[in-house]
């Protein structure tokens, strides 16, 4: 199934200068670039992405973080998408993260844990609908696809 995920690479993946090597992990797995936008998440925009957690004691300084300097926003989209992001991104804690995966690779702490990505289609929907609108979404044939994601 066709899907598309919102992936945040965060403030700490900006700042240690990974932003190139996540972007290639997730190009080189065969999914497709979107849309994409580097900002600074406000803090009506922080609230509004994590909602879902608006009731956890982590809430507070998950929103501190993901304020806490310039971050990467994208839509990425390909074949099953959202489970395929779950995967390259790896487990929340960077130290639990198995290696091979963006958090197992390169992130030792729970918070900081370098990138988000949607957890679900309804989670996909709302998020990309909070930072795009829809004519910022690029819609793109990919002539190698036949090569890439048949099956
Ligand atoms: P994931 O990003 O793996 O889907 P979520 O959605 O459960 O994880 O949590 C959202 C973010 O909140 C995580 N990426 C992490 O930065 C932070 N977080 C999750 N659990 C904790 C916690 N127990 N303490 C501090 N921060 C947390």
């Amino acid at each position: 199934m066709h899907q598309k995920s919102l992936i945040i690479l965060k403030p700490d993946a900006y700042q240690r200068k990974l932003v190139g090597e996540i972007i290639n992990r997730i190009e080189r797995k065969g999914l497709k670039l979107v849309a994409m936008k580097l900002m600074r998440i406000t803090e009506e925009l922080a609230k509004q992405h994590y909602a879902p957690h608006k009731d956890k004691d982590f809430f507070a300084g998950l929103i501190s973080y993901i304020k806490s300097g310039p971050v990467l926003v994208l839509v990425v989209e390909g074949a099953q998408a959202i489970p395929v992001m779950r995967k390259l991104v790896g487990a929340t804690c960077g130290y639990e993260a198995e290696p091979g995966t963006i958090r197992g690779d390169y992130s030792i702490s729970l918070r900081y844990n370098l990138i988000h990505a949607s957890d679900s289609e309804e989670s996909s929907a709302r998020e990309i609908d909070i930072f795009f609108r829809p004519e910022e979404i690029i819609d793109e044939p990919m002539f190698i696809s036949p090569w890439v994601d048949q099956g």
